[in-house]
């Protein structure tokens, strides 16, 4: 399953939400919070520029 890094507060991950929900696409995204402010967050090595949203695809 695809994975879509956002949080919450973010208005660029809210609107990939509300286009998956309009295209039918949640079924097949699971959204998994992120952290921009903690170096640690595995999402530095999914996106280097640690910005959200990014979506990681089934194969990495
Ligand atoms: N051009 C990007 C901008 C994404 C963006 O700036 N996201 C913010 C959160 S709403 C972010 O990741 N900020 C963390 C940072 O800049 O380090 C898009 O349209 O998706």
């Amino acid at each position: 399953m695809m994975k879509l890094r956002s949080s919450p507060p973010s208005p660029f991950g809210r609107k990939v939400k509300l286009a998956l929900a309009i295209l039918g696409l949640k079924d097949q995204v699971e959204v998994v919070e992120a952290n921009t402010a903690d170096p640690e967050d595995s999402l530095r090595s999914q996106n280097p520029l640690g910005k959200i949203p990014a979506l990681i695809l089934e194969d990495g």
